[in-house]
């Protein structure tokens, strides 16, 4: 083994010296030595590498030659222990502490409780509206010395100011004559695990468990504050650390023992736990007869839980429930209300504080289109949810599709506290192998009407808070990332990752706006590289749905969610198609799941005519030759669909190659690889669905584009050769 790098050595040298002497300094090869240390993608948006630009470089550290800090609270230690990381990093030199404003270049940060130079400056009436999250980044002069301040009404405040400012220099933002005032839009901003303690991961596609709960809580791995610091970083200030298909175990004393560590590393960087929970606890862990939760004694049982966990975890969040979905027990079973269900809990935690998300994702089959069911249950329970109760709803009536409308609960449930569920996780979407920055799905949803309140109530507005001035805000994000080294897998899902966290911090950012910031602080602040990566990614999305589920499709994968599947019995209920046609009519004539939308969309979507063609076969089942608007048959036009998505890939494949030499050879190599991975998957997405669907239309392939080179018999047998990265505990 030795020998051969040994050898691969001499070839270098070799190579070097042949180059040197054809005279080619700018070579790729070189380019990719430049790299001090391999890029092994841990730090994801935290690398903090050194400014490369000259002249800000220069002005950066003249405007930040000392940093005042006052307080030494648990939180200001982190503030201090970031700007050491950062400032070290991308300044290049030790940051000096400074105890006054003697000078010009002072970085001061603190609140008007915990600096008196903060408080001698008078923020008062710009501080009112921030509450306890939002921060301000102001130029300006202390005696008379230029300084830079941080200020914000609590020490979390100045945390995600300390991180803002960082993102500044990052990003190689101009700091000359800064007034920046931030302050999120929504409370809970939550990412979810869906962890087991055998350290599976169900819909994880990047190794076991972060949690290792063999050698919690004695060992501390730095991976737990590093996760902390990166969640802090955008926004997020909870997580629930285990699977919504939850095992009891998690609220036993080995476990809370455990938790309370991770619990304990959190905290300094503002973030709660919280815990899914299985309903029928009482009856596994407590040994009672039922977990119904008009019973008293299940009530006692439940308070006694929770008292017990605050005794581990005095600022514990609160509970997540899937309750009666998929098998998980829950009120139903006892022919109680998800009402009864939750508030049962919810009073459990009230003393304390804490919070139940109760999650809308309910199916049981019940109806023939189950898209309708979420809907049906929850809006006659609108107004019977505690205070501290907030319903957790799935961006879309079905699942976490790469497509679909927005769930009609958005908007309908005008006396409960709401919340939205998006999947940074790609369970539909090409798993820890395919790129798709998930940015501008999150956005559409977030941006879409609901016309609730009249025109322009959007389900972002309502998610809000001030339509309906509910108590309780959230936006929840699936993230499931594992222990391998870059946590994710494919690099960038860690985009999807970030623009969760911005998004719910506020969800009117441009996500075009959003990828730049992610590529410059993960990847390079170098134009090319900005704009070519920017160009992949905002080209992800679309391709994804077009080689997959293009025009309203939905649900016609493999059982994995992994690969094409069109001719399985799930996918024919989904996508209805027939040698007359294709699409899930939920029309008046059909399931009327449209009726679920407020009368100004069920009547933009009961017409085809108007129904965007994005979800036109999500409302309709229309004939092969209907006429779309550009004159084409509905047959060609989803054909052109598919070959389009295929285009994308390939175009996403160019732009990244382009970029040789520009991006450190590590993760170079593995996205070129991981696109080759997607191009081979797109073409048996497009081949496997169009010659499915060719069987039931009975027409050709357009002239212009290639015929697939196998037979729909291939493609199906392929189904049983995908793996199955996903495993069930
Ligand atoms: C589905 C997933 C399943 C989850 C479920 C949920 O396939 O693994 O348990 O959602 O969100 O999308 O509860």
């Amino acid at each position: 083994m030795l020998g051969f790098f040994v050898s691969i050595k001499k070839v270098r040298l070799k190579l070097i010296v042949f180059l040197l002497i054809l005279n080619l300094p700018n070579s790729d090869f070189f380019a990719q030595d430049t790299y001090s240390e391999p890029e092994d993608g841990y730090r994801m948006w935290l690398r903090y590498e050194k400014v490369k630009d000259n002249d800000l470089f220069q002005n950066y550290r003249n405007d930040i030659k000392g940093v005042l800090v006052s307080s030494t609270s648990f939180i200001m230690n982190s503030v201090r222990e970031e700007l050491n990381i950062g400032l070290s990093g991308l300044l290049d030199n030790q940051v000096e502490w400074k105890s006054k404003v003697d000078a010009d270049g002072v970085l001061v940060i603190g609140t008007p409780e915990n600096s008196k130079i903060i408080q001698s400056l008078n923020f008062e009436s710009k501080l009112k509206l921030l509450g306890d999250d939002g921060y301000i980044i102001e130029t300006i002069r202390i005696n008379g010395h230029r300084a830079i301040v941080v200020a914000a009404n609590h020490d979390l405040g100045l945390l995600y100011g300390t991180f803002g400012f960082l993102k500044l220099l990052q990003t190689n933002r101009s700091i000359n004559d800064l007034n920046i005032v931030s302050k999120p839009k929504i409370q809970c901003r939550v990412v979810n695990h869906w962890d087991n303690a055998n350290r599976s991961v169900e819909r994880g596609y990047a190794g076991i468990s972060l949690w290792d709960w063999g050698t919690l809580p004695n060992f501390k791995d730095p991976r737990y504050t590093d996760y902390a610091r990166l969640n802090a970083s955008i926004g997020i200030n909870g997580t629930v650390i285990n699977n919504v298909n939850a095992e009891s175990c998690f609220i036993t004393p080995y476990y809370l023992e455990r938790i309370a560590a991770l619990a304990d590393l959190f905290r300094p960087y503002g973030i709660k736990v919280y815990l899914s929970i299985n309903f029928n606890s009482p009856q596994q862990l407590g040994r009672l007869n039922t977990s119904d939760p008009m019973d008293q004694e299940v009530q006692m049982w439940w308070q006694e839980k929770v008292k017990e966990i605050y005794s581990y975890i005095p600022d514990f969040g609160g509970f997540l429930v899937k309750a009666d979905s998929e098998g998980q027990p829950g009120p139903n079973t006892y022919g109680r209300t998800h009402a009864e269900g939750a508030n049962m809990l919810a009073k459990a935690l009230k003393p304390y504080d804490g919070i139940v998300m109760w999650r809308a994702f309910v199916y049981g089959n019940h109806q023939k289109d189950r898209i309708r069911e979420a809907y049906d249950e929850f809006v006659p329970l609108d107004g019977q949810f505690d205070e501290n109760v907030i319903v957790q709803i799935k961006k879309g009536p079905l699942d976490f599709m790469p497509h679909e409308p927005f769930s009609p609960l958005f908007g309908a449930l005008s006396k409960t506290n709401t919340m939205i569920e998006f999947q940074v996780t790609q369970e539909y979407l090409g798993n820890g192998y395919h790129l798709v920055y998930k940015g501008p799905m999150y956005s559409d949803i977030l941006q879409s009407d609901t016309y609730a309140k009249g025109k322009g109530t959007t389900v972002g507005h309502i998610l809000e808070g001030k339509v309906f001035n509910n108590s309780l805000t959230g936006m929840a994000g699936v993230i499931n990332p594992g222990n391998v080294r870059n946590w994710t897998a494919h690099p960038f899902v860690q985009s999807s990752w970030y623009a969760f966290g911005r998004l719910a911090w506020d969800f009117t950012e441009n996500t075009t706006e959003l990828a730049e910031e992610w590529i410059r602080l993960t990847f390079s602040n170098d134009a090319d590289v900005v704009e070519k990566i920017k160009l992949m990614m905002m080209l992800s999305a679309h391709a994804a749905v077009n080689y997959r589920e293009p025009l309203g499709l939905t649900h016609i994968g493999t059982g994995n969610h992994y690969g094409p599947a069109p001719w399985s019995v799930r996918s024919r209920n989904f996508h209805q198609a027939n040698e007359q046609g294709i699409g899930f009519d939920r029309t008046e004539t059909g399931s009327n799941a449209i009726a679920q939308y407020k009368p100004q969309l069920k009547n933009k979507y009961s017409n085809p005519k108007s129904t965007p063609d994005d979800l036109l076969l999500w409302f309709h089942h229309l004939p092969w030759s209907y006429q779309m608007h550009s004159g084409k048959t509905l047959w060609e036009t989803l054909v052109r669909k598919y070959y389009q998505g295929v285009d994308e890939v390939e175009r996403m494949q160019n732009s990244w190659n382009d970029l040789k030499g520009k991006i450190d050879i590590n993760r170079f190599n593995h996205v070129k690889a991981l696109l080759e991975i997607q191009k081979r998957d797109a073409l048996q997405w497009r081949n496997a669905c169009v010659l499915y669907f060719q069987s039931l239309s009975k027409m050709p392939i357009p002239k212009d584009l290639e015929t697939p080179p196998y037979s729909l018999d291939y493609y199906k047998k392929l189904e049983k050769q995908i793996p199955v990265p996903f495993l069930k505990p």
